[in-house]
């Protein structure tokens, strides 16, 4: 497609392979600063960075061709990971600990005035995702690097990550990310391999020379997508993946036109439109409808990704699609690539002129869907109107595909319309609109849930029609996270300990972890001290953090009450408020007989537009003032709100945290992923029976769990009716926590700005139950609390977390996909 003539480097004789001891480190480092990025006699503390990440770059890069040319072979079966979100925080750590270059790369700066950790610190986060569904992604990557699985990931390269969050005056307020301001040491640009990527224009129906039906784009608006590749490093071995990210620019001849029309204006604004589709990632966490150049982004994604695995094909395989579905299978992270579904059967029907029947096989033989979210207002969809506009062909094939679904569904339910219209990927409204999720769930061969309950859940209520029509198509994947990242770089101290006792497999194999449980006895005292210590080395480690962002004080022989992810209704922060508010009652009414001090932490960015989380932004920043200014109560209660959270900051909160807060209204947290970090790094969980903590309770017993709250089919029973005020007469905790928010306490000088707060809990139609849970999430405190005072009892629980962790390992969720979806 472009006019470039591209050199063929594979004829360049081979190099010696790069040093890897100290030496050639120090002397690889040195030249980059001075001659590559010209610093002689002084630079940026960045450029430090900088410098040693390119050195490190040029380690990975023999790797990577390698990995790249074993991937290549005729034969090798791959997976592409399709995700919006790639939330992968800092690189540099992560690669010295897979390339086992930590100890030569300190030795390498020695004599140089700068410690590897305050070099490390230089680098930006790759914040390219909202929260769990991102950064699961990334754990996903990691994994599959370390088992050497074929897996390439496909996303955008946003200029803009997840905004920075400020706090002012107790508000978030919203700053832009540029990460990119000072490069990228880790990408590789890969122009030779654009591709374009259609908008607009209409379809011409004709008949080709056989007589066959076509049907060709025309007069589209054309966007040019380039890859830039990222390396994803295995542990300890040889293998380097690839995140290949685009970037969308303006086509040149698109301009030209323009420019030749002598409409300057109106070319800069053409290059403008093209150059906004990877210009920002959408900071909602759930589906905000209707946005055009959220559908943009995601057919770019879909489109140059899915010629990028064709154009591969073909350069090994040639033209014969007979056997495409045999090695290739696309993962699709949530519906935000669904369009992928028709955009694989415009390209095998229109461009490689494959029948209707032939490109549906190889559709639905290659697609698979992983859904992460069970609330219904979150399904996206999108209207017909728009798709129709911006994707005219596409559209035409969606409605071709739900013809023939809805005939199988009349033909299998008779008569039965109501089921017919319920299913239909077309929702038939005033303003139409297609149903992301259904689209995908037709055209996959299989549908995930994220952990047991959520599958299970999916099945009995969302996609129940799906689930007769096919139940072999849908499962379950517990979600991980990877222990590399989260207790080997995040917890060193932890990692020396682990590894001293039970060996170094449980980095690449966390099912090792369980040899832990021998040392939870209390008569290993030594063992015991030495988990304590560490434990209260990472508080510190944490309060600092807590007191650079924010001034509050933490006191680290306090237990350390932590949650973090991101602020919504449904994760009940006001609820973990209530309880701060139910201690600040009791300090003030002296009923502290037994009294177990406590930092609460609470951090998560709220999206820009969603008011309510926003306003327990500033509630939380309210009682935190009242609470730490009051002497009475601050030698026993703190409470902070951690600004930008992000993975960064994850990975010094986990491994300080004791007590995990999953408070979520059962049934309506997918998974959770949080939860898992933190009881690796020896957190002791209060949650309820929800999502992924359920499994966490089955790992660990529910002797070191502490559970409370209604059960998913209780919630759904209560919300036909539920009464509020019932909860407030009958306990006198509640009331006087609400009598305290009501009477104005928190906003002595704010009138009136809780109200909503206020009313929501308020309300029989809170869907989130916040009150029915309050006595039971109390109770479960007081619980904790208690067994915080026992300290051989906690540390005991707390080994015992660590040690029952191995299940949630990403290594483990990556070798179910692959035995059960991809089969590489
Ligand atoms: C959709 C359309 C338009 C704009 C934004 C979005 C959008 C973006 C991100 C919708 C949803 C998300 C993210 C969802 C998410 O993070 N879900 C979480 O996924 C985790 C990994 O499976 C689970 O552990 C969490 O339970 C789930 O909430």
């Amino acid at each position: 497609m472009s006019n470039q003539n591209w050199l063929n480097t594979s004829k360049i004789p081979e190099t010696d392979p790069l040093h890897e001891d100290s030496r050639s480190l120090s002397e690889g480092f040195h030249r980059y600063l001075r001659n590559h990025l010209g610093h002689f006699l002084s630079c940026a503390p960045y450029n430090i960075y900088e410098a040693m990440a390119l050195t490190i770059r040029d380690r990975i890069m023999i790797r990577w061709f390698n990995t790249w040319q074993r991937h290549k072979q005729p034969g090798v079966r791959k997976a592409y990971y399709m995700s919006l979100e790639f939330l992968i925080g800092r690189a540099l750590g992560n690669h010295l600990l897979n390339l086992d270059l930590e100890k030569e790369t300190r030795e390498a700066l020695n004599g140089f005035s700068v410690e590897l950790e305050d070099l490390m610190e230089q680098e930006p986060d790759a914040g390219l995702g909202n929260g769990g569904l991102g950064r699961l992604a990334a754990c996903f990557m990691d994994s599959c690097a370390t088992l050497e699985l074929p897996v390439i990931g496909y996303g955008i390269r946003y200029e803009y990550g997840m905004f920075r969050q400020l706090i002012k005056h107790g508000y978030q307020v919203e700053e832009p990310d540029h990460w990119l301001r000072d490069g990228n040491p880790w990408e590789v640009s890969r122009p030779e391999y654009q591709q374009l990527v259609h908008f607009g224009g209409h379809t011409v129906h004709y008949k080709d020379k056989d007589g066959i039906e076509r049907v060709r784009w025309a007069d589209t608006n054309d966007v040019i997508a380039i890859p830039y590749d990222m390396p994803i490093s295995g542990y300890c071995n040889e293998t380097i993946n690839t995140l290949r990210l685009w970037k969308s620019t303006a086509t040149e001849i698109f301009n030209l036109d323009e420019f030749n029309a002598g409409d300057y204006a109106d070319a800069v604004e053409a290059k403008n439109d093209a150059e906004h589709i990877s210009m920002v990632l959408y900071p909602n966490d759930a589906s905000e409808n209707g946005k055009e150049l959220r559908l943009k982004q995601q057919y770019f994604l879909a489109s140059a990704s899915l010629h990028d695995v064709i154009r591969l094909w073909e350069e090994t395989d040639g033209a014969d699609y007979s056997r495409f579905a045999e090695f290739n299978v696309f993962q699709m992270n949530d519906t935000h690539p669904t369009i992928a579904v028709a955009e694989l059967m415009r390209i095998l029907l229109d461009e490689k002129q494959l029948s209707w029947k032939e490109a549906w096989a190889i559709t639905t033989k290659t697609m698979a869907y992983t859904n992460h979210t069970l609330l219904p207002e979150a399904l996206e969809r999108w209207p017909v109107s728009l798709m129709e506009r911006l994707l005219p062909r596409l559209m035409e094939i969606i409605y071709q595909i739900n013809k023939i679904f809805l005939h199988e569904v009349a033909l299998r339910w008779p008569g039965d319309t109501k089921r017919q219209q319920r299913m239909s990927i077309i929702e038939e409204s005033e303003h139409k609109q297609v149903r992301m999720a259904y689209l995908a769930i037709v055209g996959s061969f299989s549908v995930n849930g994220v952990a047991k309950l959520h599958s299970d859940l999916l099945c009995e209520g969302l996609f129940r029609d799906f689930c007769e029509l096919w139940p072999g198509k849908f499962n379950n994947k517990t979600n991980g996270v990877t222990p590399r990242r989260w207790i080997a770089r995040a917890n060193p101290g932890l990692s020396q300990l682990i590894t001293d006792q039970i060996g170094y497999e449980w980095v690449a194999d966390l099912s090792h972890i369980k040899y832990l449980n021998e040392c939870a006895s209390p008569d290993n005292k030594e063992f015991h001290k030495k988990w304590f210590d560490i434990k209260q080395a990472n508080k510190k480690r944490l309060a600092q953090l807590v007191l650079d962002k924010t001034g509050i004080e933490f006191d680290p022989k306090a237990m350390f009450d932590v949650q973090v992810k991101r602020i919504h209704e449904y994760k009940r922060q006001l609820l973990n408020i209530l309880h701060v508010i139910h201690l600040y009652v009791r300090i003030k009414n002296g009923d502290t007989k037994n009294w177990t001090a406590r930092n609460v932490l609470i951090g998560g960015k709220a999206a820009p537009g969603y008011h309510m989380a926003k306003l327990i932004i500033k509630l939380v920043n309210n009682v935190a003032e009242i609470v730490n200014s009051d002497p009475d109560v601050n030698t026993k209660l703190r409470l902070a709100f951690l600004p930008n959270y992000n993975v960064s900051a994850m990975e010094i909160i986990s491994p300080g945290t004791d007590l995990s807060e999953q408070i979520s209204t059962a049934g309506k947290e997918a998974s959770g992923t949080g939860n898992m970090k933190f009881m690796m790094n020896g957190a002791l969980t209060i949650g309820t029976y929800d999502g992924a903590n359920i499994e966490i309770l089955e790992q660990v017993g529910e002797e070191n769990f502490f559970l409370f709250g209604l059960r998913a089919n209780e919630v759904t029973e209560l919300q036909q009716n539920y009464d509020p005020q019932h909860y407030i007469n009958n306990d006198p905790d509640l009331q006087a926590v609400m009598n305290l928010l009501e009477c104005g306490h928190f906003n002595l000088f704010e009138p009136g700005i809780f109200q909503d707060v206020i009313n929501s809990l308020r309300s029989p139609y809170d869907q989130w139950l916040t009150l029915a849970d309050f006595r039971s999430y109390v109770d479960a405190q007081e619980k904790a609390a208690a067994c915080y005072r026992n300290r051989k009892k906690w540390v005991q629980k707390s080994i015992l977390n660590t040690a029952s962790s191995g299940y949630f390992s990403t290594d483990r969720t990556m070798q179910e996909y692959n035995n059960d979806i991809w089969k590489l």
